[in-house]
């Protein structure tokens, strides 16, 4: 038997490739803690798409010209590499989008305005982002169809003996779940929603906005329906992102949006469909961001998806035995064990934005608000909380100025 050596992250070497570093606010650098709502980018990224807009840029799939012939190849090879990374069985099954939210609204109304009705289970969670909630709210609320929610615990934890009650709902159609929260970190139980989803005959729809930048994914070995992700949360560009979706569904599915590029024939009595994955891609797509989120991709694999995920797990078990040396902090979420590189905490009394504002001053940076998820922070009897996020370029240190940017919070507010 093979084994292969975990890989290390050398997070120094990681740092010199980020230029964000460089940028000082009272002569100190950022202590970047807000990568879950959207990440820095490397040298490799930025430099990237400037050669892109120098050397190989034109619309694509239109031109018969070499530039668009260089447009056209990098943007299908970055699609190529977003196949390679959720393991796709075919590019056909990759569609680029503007990120996770577009994704998922595309699966929403697409296949959901087709195939639901009254009878009809959506099921969601209470841990997920507005996203994944509200389209499918929403599209069963105009289909006739039911929504539920599966609950969280205290903890944050999904509660999974409530699988059986909603499936007394009606007919389950639809498991959309997001695989890391957000708001709390929980890594949720997402194979075994999918096997849920497979038992009822419902299609599986998983939100990896915060899975896909830390952790490998195999949408063949997960078995899901749909995986929607975002490059901007992976190191790449903003505007782009991916929907993975089975062939056999998606080209079952009607359009979602419709326009240039997407169709086969136009006649003033009916108009036919493109093949996949053009179908889907109505439109100029964003081609520049596409091959950057090709080039982002290409970083994080020559790290290995492995090593950034034990690098952020270290990272949280450090900050969990931090943070509560703060006086008066109440942490929320799981423990290191179920949790990504999230934490969420409130300081006392004082509220989540002036905590935040104080730290920013010290050049630290981490988010407070509800998170876009407000069904969660209501359940948990809470309307805000302070957020601080971890990824490959994040270090203890950092960690350590978070927990004396908060004695020092403490001290003038608390
Ligand atoms: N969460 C955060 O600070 P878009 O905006 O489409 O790239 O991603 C939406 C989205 C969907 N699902 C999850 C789990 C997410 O975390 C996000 C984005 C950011 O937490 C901005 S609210």
């Amino acid at each position: 038997m093979t084994v292969t050596p975990q890989r290390i992250l050398d997070v120094e070497a990681v740092r010199a490739d980020f230029p964000f570093l460089e940028e000082f606010v009272d002569g100190r650098p950022f202590a970047f803690l807000d990568s879950a709502a959207s990440a820095q980018k490397p040298r490799q990224v930025i430099d990237g798409l400037a050669d892109f807009y120098r050397h190989s840029y034109a619309n694509v799939h239109r031109g018969v010209y070499a530039l668009a012939d260089r447009a056209t190849a990098g943007y299908e090879d970055a699609r190529e590499k977003v196949r390679a990374f959720l393991n796709a069985a075919s590019e056909r099954e990759i569609i680029f989008t503007r990120g996770t939210t577009e994704g998922i609204n595309l699966v929403a109304y697409a296949w959901g305005l087709d195939n639901l009705g009254p009878g009809d289970v959506v099921v969601a969670t209470d841990l997920d982002h507005h996203s994944n909630f509200v389209p499918w709210q929403y599209i069963a609320g105009r289909s006739g169809a039911t929504f539920a929610t599966i609950p969280v615990d205290d903890a944050g934890d999904l509660v999974l003996e409530e699988l059986d009650r909603i499936a007394g709902l009606g007919r389950i159609k639809v498991v959309a779940a997001g695989w890391v929260s957000n708001a709390l970190g929980t890594v949720n139980p997402v194979e075994l929603l999918v096997a849920w989803a497979k038992e009822h005959g419902a299609i599986s729809v998983i939100d990896a906005a915060q899975a896909a930048p830390h952790r490998a994914i195999d949408v063949q070995a997960l078995g899901c329906d749909f995986l929607a992700l975002s490059a901007h949360k992976l190191c790449g560009p903003t505007s782009v992102g991916a929907l993975y979706g089975r062939a056999e569904l998606l080209e079952r599915m009607s359009p979602f949006q419709l326009g240039g590029h997407m169709i086969r024939q136009v006649r003033h009595d009916r108009t036919t469909w493109g093949e996949l994955p053009a179908k889907f891609e109505a439109g100029t797509a964003s081609i520049v961001e596409a091959v950057g989120f090709g080039l982002a991709i290409d970083y994080l694999q020559d790290i290995g998806l492995d090593a950034i995920e034990a690098h952020e797990h270290a990272l949280v078990e450090y900050a969990l035995e931090r943070l509560p040396e703060v006086p008066g902090i109440t942490l929320y979420g799981p423990p290191a064990s179920r949790r990504a590189g999230v934490v969420a905490f409130n300081l006392g009394d004082i509220h989540p934005h002036d905590v935040a504002q104080v730290l920013g001053f010290e050049g630290v940076c981490i988010r407070a608000g509800h998170h876009c998820t407000q069904p969660l922070l209501r359940r948990l009897d809470l309307a805000a909380t302070n957020r601080a996020s971890f990824y490959l370029y994040t270090t203890r240190a950092e960690i350590d100025r978070l927990v004396d940017g908060l004695h020092l919070v403490s001290g003038k507010l608390g």
